[in-house]
């Protein structure tokens, strides 16, 4: 059923509920000399390149093959289209190692045909911090598909990633494979609706007209919280520990220092916003929102080529409910003329989810770890960690 992942030291679908099995690594670290020290081999046209994301060329490259050959919704209307700034950003993380952004050449026309790649991360899984990687950007080219070249690209950047003496990794996919952590749903919020139904994104249900359902999703032109402003350099500090505090409820999640606060949540146009919440007596800031930016291609509309969505992020209330700041979140993301907002029904995004008129997508997405046991599946709400 699964002749790739069976060999791989994961959850399998048969030890699904047996609690017995004990929490943790699955293999044990080996020492870094019995590491294999040469490249899986690829079939023969092909050859492994390292993509240095720095060189507008190969960055180009990776973007072209990506806008052509990555994610699409199960009806193939749309394909995720990640921008350069958002690629160089997902990738140039503190302390990444170029040798985990992986390329497959054509030999001969040298090609880009396939790409993998891995960050570091401090992951938090219940009282303990393990260094993982996470994986993301699989991608092979339409024309070479069911190869099996994914299990060889999995191989070596779990090879390379072993070499950094890391052992564990944390991905998503829209797939199911052995074994997801949880399953999550997304879950939409309109902004423009004339557009996401001219363009097949959403439908007009029953006794909805197009005049109702613009009136139903209409926001107002401000933000309702006081001291709500855009996060500044100043603000890491304080935004790193409201994230750690707020993180350590769940049961996986990262385990972020000011430097990564500061990469992973200073805003940046087109690709993550960051706002935060200014105690207008105090000073203090006592909450923060944010999302990032992530176009999708429509494909075949004569009207529309770029669907613009925006993701949300990590957010954290202390003083000002979450439903409010999120409904901020949303009137933010009009302003910047985003088509809809999306959300994963992680962390405690249930509690606005229905209120603020998101609807439930036909996408799961779930998470998974590699080499690392947990005794049950967890809900979503337990879980603490967001993707790109
Ligand atoms: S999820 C997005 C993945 N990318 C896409 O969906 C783009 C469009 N599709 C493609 O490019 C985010 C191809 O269909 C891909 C598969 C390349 C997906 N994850 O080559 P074959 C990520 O990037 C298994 C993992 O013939 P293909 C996360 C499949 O189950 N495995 O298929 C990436 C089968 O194995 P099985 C996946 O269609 C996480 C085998 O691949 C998968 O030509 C990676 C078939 O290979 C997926 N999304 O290419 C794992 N999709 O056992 C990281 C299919 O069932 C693990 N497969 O026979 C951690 C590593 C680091 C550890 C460090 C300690
Ligand atoms: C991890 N780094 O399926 C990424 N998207 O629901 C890899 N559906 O946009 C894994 N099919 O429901 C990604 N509109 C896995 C996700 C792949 C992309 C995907 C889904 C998520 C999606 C849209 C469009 C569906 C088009 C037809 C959807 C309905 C919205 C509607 C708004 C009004 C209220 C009801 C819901």
């Amino acid at each position: 059923q699964h002749k790739f992942w069976e060999t791989q030291p994961v959850g399998q679908f048969k030890d699904v509920g047996n609690s017995s099995l004990p929490e943790g690594p699955i293999e044990l670290p080996k020492p870094l000399s019995e590491v294999k020290q040469e490249p899986y081999n690829l079939p023969n046209l092909y050859e492994w390149t390292v993509c240095d994301m720095e060189s507008d060329e190969i960055c180009n490259e990776v973007y072209v093959l990506l806008t052509n050959n990555y994610v699409e919704d199960d009806d193939n209307l749309f394909r995720f289209n990640y921008s350069k700034e958002f690629l160089r950003w997902a990738l140039h993380p503190p302390g990444y190692f170029q040798s985990w952004h992986i390329g497959v050449r054509v030999k001969s026309s040298k090609k880009l045909v396939a790409f993998i790649t891995g960050i570091s991360v401090k992951m938090r899984v219940r009282d303990e911090v393990v260094k993982m990687a996470e994986v993301n950007f699989l991608c092979v080219h339409k024309k070479l598909r069911s190869k099996r070249l994914a299990p060889v690209m999995i191989k070596e950047v779990t090879r390379r990633i072993h070499l950094e003496n890391i052992w564990q990794a944390a991905y998503t996919a829209g797939v199911l494979l052995p074994t997801p952590v949880t399953t999550c749903q997304y879950w939409h919020r309109t902004l423009n609706p004339k557009k996401l139904i001219d363009v097949g994104f959403s439908r007009l249900g029953d006794r909805m007209t197009m005049s109702r359902a613009i009136k139903l999703y209409k926001l107002p032109n401000s933000t309702s919280t006081p001291g709500l402003r855009k996060m500044e350099l100043r603000d890491v500090p304080a935004v790193t520990r409201l994230l750690k505090n707020y993180l350590s409820q769940f049961i996986v999640a990262p385990d972020f220092d000011d430097i990564e606060v500061e990469h992973w949540l200073l805003p940046q146009e087109n690709v993550v916003d960051s706002y935060v919440v200014e105690s207008e007596d105090t000073r203090e800031i006592t909450d923060f929102i944010s999302f990032y930016t992530l176009p999708s291609s429509i494909l075949n509309n004569q009207n529309h080529s770029i669907l613009k969505a925006a993701y949300s992020f990590y957010n954290v209330s202390t003083r000002i409910p979450l439903l409010q700041l999120m409904n901020d979140a949303l009137i933010i993301a009009k302003q910047k003329d985003f088509d809809v907002f999306n959300a994963l029904d992680v962390m405690e995004n249930e509690c606005f989810l229905k209120e603020l008129k998101f609807g439930q997508g036909d996408g799961q997405l779930y998470y998974y770890l590699y080499n690392y046991r947990l005794s049950n599946a967890l809900k979503p709400s337990e879980l603490g960690l967001v993707l790109l």
